[in-house]
């Protein structure tokens, strides 16, 4: 998008790209609202005592506090007892500059991020199969060339409109939309066939569906022999996957199944992508498997037009989890466990590889263990707000109570910045230059259009504030460009490589994909055409079977219950929930249900329901919709207070990823 600024106001247009082709959503077009809200933090805020209110103050005794108080909490519990938690929209360069200062000033291996909630299943499983994880390994103007598409668990139509334009391309080509989602979305409405399986079953259809394709005959075999290993194991495992079961578990009817076979095998190019609604649970990662699994019998990854994605979420969510704020990570994807790595990147931070952490822990077991006799008693956050989006949230909320010292960077008072010991009010998106790389993996520019307002300064700043009251090691310069810079170096050579990436490249192109290690060379596009980026170059398959969920339903807790997205709020909604024209538009929470099962709740629309699960319940206005599943119920987890989503979701993780179990627990639904 572009930025004008009309006298005093600053307006927010579309602009031409071939990503969003002129598109913006709602949540775009009213982005330049919150940048002079009457809610915008201008200073920082100190808590002088637990219990107390939190009362306005300058920087420097804002900053000294917490120095002093993670120097106490280091001295006390050594340096893993001060954590990170970073988030998925801060840009390239300040989730670079986040880990290195985790890593370098604070010496903790204890950072982790919100991106753990969002991509980290796919993310396991691409890496795993095909020994890197870009979300999308080519351009999003791709799905309008497939022939087939088949979306697992996406409701783009709500989610990122703007790709819609490229799903009309396709169905106008004659192309056929395939949507898997236990509810009837504004996505799947658009489509020529909907799934809509029990949530949580997404595995046993992936593996329905790779069983009728071998039975049909439409492996491609000279792709499995050329280009893959491990077929064999994946090939005895689907055979006894049959059709017949999946329809059983899922509800998806075995002729659905068969004729979703057939549209993606007998065409020429076919896209099978995969978003949080098959991602986010227990067994997340295999699921994806499963799906890459059918993708590479099927020979798709690295043909044009064809291939497996995963529609990455957050601004920054590709970048963001590229260098260095996930636990077991340094930048440019490089392992933290990895001697080679350690000893590139130290030397570019100017410190003894031996001075650099191991790996910390994914972000829930991170959030559970804080103020507890083995965790971290001091938390920094930046960018992410867990009361709100985290699993379990209530126990989540009193872990951060038991904190010793909780700081958070906001530009407003989430819900998390009120439970803080100190608020740090910081740069909004308008006012800071720096980079993002987007689900495609094109790093692009984010420019700054006026400066901050009096009082506020950038997270770049308040990172490098820190580390010189720290007495840090290294530099921590402020200027994006000078971190963008060390980023490229610090990235050389690693699996995601910026080295050739310039700003100036940037602009003089719509963009620079990476890998992209010479400044002179190509940058990438596509990926996969000819190897894999594995040590044998061929991309591996995993044999994986269908589990149920990690909470089955019972007498007492009958229901499945399954946690998304609305248009108009996005996310903890500490950022949409304050636009005027947002709250109109989606003013607060609900719990959809089918008619069927509000009638023999006897609940009417509009009437408040209580959703409750093991771990707590929430309360919001019934909303009643053929569209869902009549054993399943739906909420939104854009609101705090009573109508909580994540005061009702499962804590259970997936094994690899780390990944929540948001898409399914099992609940009872009363009246209130
Ligand atoms: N308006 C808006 N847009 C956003 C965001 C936002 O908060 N608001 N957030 C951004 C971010 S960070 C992300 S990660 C993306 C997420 O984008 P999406 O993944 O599209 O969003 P969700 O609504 O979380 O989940 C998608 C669908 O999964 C379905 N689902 C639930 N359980 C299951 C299941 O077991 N199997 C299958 N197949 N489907 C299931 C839900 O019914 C839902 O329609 O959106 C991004 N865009
Ligand atoms: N039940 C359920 N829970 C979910 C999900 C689900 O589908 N169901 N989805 C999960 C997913 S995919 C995600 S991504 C998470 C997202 O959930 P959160 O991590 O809570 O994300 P946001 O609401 O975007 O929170 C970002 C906070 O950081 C602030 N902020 C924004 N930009 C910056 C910046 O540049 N610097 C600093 N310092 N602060 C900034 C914002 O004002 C806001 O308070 O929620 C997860 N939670
Ligand atoms: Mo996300």
């Amino acid at each position: 998008m572009v930025l004008r600024q009309t006298g005093e106001r600053i307006e927010v247009a579309p602009r031409d790209f071939p990503t969003n082709r002129g598109g913006l959503c709602q949540k775009g077009w009213t982005a330049a609202d919150l940048l002079d809200h009457p809610d915008r933090l201008t200073t920082p805020l100190l808590r002088d005592r637990p219990g107390g209110e939190l009362r306005p103050a300058g920087w420097d005794e804002a900053l000294d506090r917490v120095a002093a108080g993670l120097r106490a909490v280091r001295e006390r519990h050594g340096p893993d007892a001060v954590a990170v938690f970073g988030g998925g929209g801060l840009t390239n360069e300040k989730a670079y500059a986040l880990g290195k200062f985790a890593r370098v000033a604070l010496g903790t291996r204890h950072i982790d991020y919100n991106g753990r909630w969002c991509m980290s299943s796919a993310a396991a499983a691409g890496m795993r199969a095909f020994g890197l994880d870009r979300g999308l390994p080519f351009p999003l103007a791709d799905l309008g060339r497939a022939d087939t598409l088949l979306l697992v668990g996406a409701n783009p139509a709500e989610t990122m409109p703007p790709l819609m334009r490229h799903l009309a391309d396709q169905r106008e080509r004659g192309g056929r939309l395939i949507v898997v989602d236990p509810r009837l979305t504004a996505t799947a409405r658009q489509a020529d066939l909907h799934l809509q399986p029990l949530p949580g079953t997404d595995l046993a259809v992936a593996n329905a569906l790779l069983h009728i394709a071998l039975t049909e005959g439409w492996l491609d075999r000279a792709y499995v022999a050329d280009r893959t290993t491990g077929f064999d194991e994946v090939r005895r495992t689907v055979a006894g996957c049959w059709p017949a079961e999946a329809e059983r578990l899922s509800g998806v009817p075995v002729a659905d199944l068969e004729a979703t076979a057939r549209a993606l095998a007998t065409v020429d190019r076919a896209i099978i992508l995969t978003a949080r609604g098959a991602e986010q649970h227990a067994k997340g990662v295999d699921t994806v498997t499963a799906f890459i699994n059918l993708a590479l019998a099927l020979g798709l990854p690295g043909r044009p037009g064809s291939g497996y994605g995963c529609l990455t979420g957050q601004g920054n969510g590709q970048g963001g989890r590229e260098h260095g704020q996930k636990a077991d990570q340094l930048p440019g994807y490089r392992r933290i466990d990895d001697p080679a790595a350690r000893e590139h990147v130290a030397a570019v931070w100017g410190i003894d590889p031996a001075a650099l952490p191991g790996p910390g822990v994914p972000a829930y077991q991170l959030l559970d263990s804080l103020g507890t006799a083995h965790g971290p008693r001091a938390l920094l956050v930046f960018g992410s707000n867990p009361v709100v989006s985290a699993p379990r949230a209530a126990r989540v909320e009193s872990r951060l109570r038991d904190l010793d010292l909780l700081v958070v960077a906001d530009f407003l008072r989430s819900e998390t910045a009120e439970l803080a010991d100190v608020v740090l009010p910081v740069a909004q998106w308008a006012e800071e230059d720096g980079t993002m790389t987007n689900l495609e993996g094109r790093v692009l520019r984010r420019r700054a259009l006026r400066e901050p307002p009096p009082g506020v300064r950038t997270d770049l700043a308040v990172l490098a504030g820190l580390a010189a009251r720290l007495g840090a090691p290294g530099a921590f310069p402020t200027d994006p460009a000078a971190v963008f810079a060390e980023l490229r170096r610090a990235s050389a050579g690693g699996p995601a490589d910026y080295a050739g990436v310039s700003w100036d490249r940037i602009d003089a192109d719509t963009g620079v994909f990476w890998p992209c290690p010479d400044e002179d060379g190509p940058d990438s596009p596509r990926l996969f055409a000819d190897r894999f980026p594995t040590p044998d170059g061929r991309a591996r398959f995993r044999a994986v079977t269908h589990r149920p969920a990690a909470e089955p339903v019972c007498a007492d807790y009958p229901l499945h219950f399954t946690t998304g997205r609305v248009l108009a709020q996005y996310q903890s909604g500490a950022q949409t929930r304050r636009i005027a024209a947002l709250r109109r538009a989606a003013p607060g929470g609900f719990v959809e249900l089918h008619p069927d099962l509000a009638g023999r709740l006897g609940v009417a629309d509009g009437e408040e329901v209580r959703v409750v699960s093991r771990r707590g319940e929430l309360r919001a206005p019934a909303r009643l919709s053929p569209a869902i599943r009549p054993d399943t119920v739906f909420a939104p987890f854009h609101w705090p207070g009573a109508a909580r989503a994540n005061s009702v979701t499962n804590d259970a993780v997936d094994p690899v990823s780390g990944m929540p179990e948001f898409k399914i627990c099992a609940v009872r639904v009363e009246k209130a």
